[in-house]
């Protein structure tokens, strides 16, 4: 029986070796991982905590300037996932940094962008032809193929100081696809069309410009001000709307359609009181954490990672988690949301303990 066993077996390493040769391989020895049980895929729970992440910051600013890195930023990388770009199978997030005076040139390209501000006030990104101004806590979108600049004037009267943002973009997933294009402009910053805060004023007061008709998925909206959300975050909070396992969590949206911002990026603002201990959650979308304001925990499949102002941390695919605040706390999050919600795949579970 053995013999016979041991025979089959070689038998087969034969016949696997044979069969690579014509680039191919059999079905049944990778079947479960390939049709899993649940999610199984590599990426884990990780922790950059903002103390460790400047100083390298500050001697990325010290090495090359924005216009010659073209977009100075340290890429947030899965530590499962070394030298892929990725902080989730699907998704990209990097901290950029622009300093006083300084220029990231006008370009586009089809993956999504947003930024989410971290440190330092002043900066500035425009898109398609207007202008708006950072301050930490603002959400701001980059859609696909619309052209984009940074810069850092510093605000009228004050000292420009180094500004410091989140970078969210569907890189991994474009890659999938093979579907990236880019284009440089050849202005170095693009021409001010329309006035600062004149997309806002049009489309995100509960009005819409009669005649507007949306065009693409994309909101018309691209600066979501932290003061607006901050508020909103606290009204609901009072108003005793605080979720169990969320604390209160709103979602970003495209006010004339209702969905997402962008077509493949998600984001959500939350707010989780002093004392609050979420109960625990998992979802088919993994997602990273930038922390505004407070401190407090998340506890990934038993592991506690403590967090801090200006922290990020990546919860991924299908991985329990419960978050706990020690001080009123807001947290930024980003995931692949809507591409999951358009597959038809979205699994998400609020479990009971
Ligand atoms: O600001 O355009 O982090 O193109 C990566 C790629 C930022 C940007 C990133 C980009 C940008």
């Amino acid at each position: 029986m053995t013999t016979t066993n041991a025979g089959a077996a070689a038998e087969r390493s034969a016949f696997y070796r044979e069969l690579k040769q014509l680039h191919m391989s059999p079905l049944w020895e990778s079947l479960s991982v390939l049709v899993p049980h649940t999610p199984n895929g590599p990426c884990v729970p990780a922790l950059w905590k903002w103390d460790d992440v400047f100083p390298f910051i500050g001697r990325a600013g010290a090495l090359i300037t924005a216009e010659e890195a073209v977009r100075r930023v340290l890429i947030l990388e899965n530590p499962a996932l070394p030298g892929q770009a990725s902080v989730t199978q699907s998704l990209y997030a990097g901290l950029q940094l622009i300093l006083p005076g300084e220029v990231a040139p006008a370009h586009r390209h089809v993956q999504s962008a947003l930024r989410f501000i971290v440190h330092g006030k002043g900066a500035y990104t425009a898109v398609d032809g207007e202008r708006t101004t950072m301050y930490p806590g603002d959400f701001i979108i980059t859609p696909s193929w619309t052209w984009h600049d940074h810069g850092n004037d510093g605000l009228e009267g004050e000292a420009a100081e180094p500004v410091v943002w989140l970078d969210g973009l569907d890189i991994p997933i474009v890659r999938f696809f093979d579907a990236g294009f880019e284009e440089k402009s050849t202005d170095k910053s693009q021409r001010v069309s329309r006035p600062e805060g004149n997309a806002l004023t049009r489309y995100g007061n509960n009005l819409l410009p009669v005649d507007y008709e949306p065009s693409s998925p994309t909101s018309p909206i691209f600066s979501y001000p932290y003061a607006r959300s901050r508020e909103v975050l606290d009204r609901l909070y009072r108003d005793g709307e605080v979720d169990a396992w969320h604390g209160v969590k709103l979602r970003y949206v495209n006010p004339a359609t209702g969905g997402w911002p962008m077509p493949t990026l998600a984001t959500f603002i939350q707010y989780l009181p002093r004392g609050f201990s979420g109960k625990p959650f998992r979802s088919t979308d993994g997602a990273v954490y930038s922390v505004v304001e407070g401190r407090g925990r998340v506890v990934v499949d038993g592991t506690s990672f403590a967090f801090g102002p200006k922290d990020h941390f990546v919860v991924p695919s299908w991985k329990t988690h419960a978050l706990h605040a020690d001080e009123d706390a807001v947290l930024f999050s980003f995931s692949d949301r809507p591409v999951q919600t358009a597959l038809n795949i979205l699994r998400e579970e609020k479990l009971a303990a």
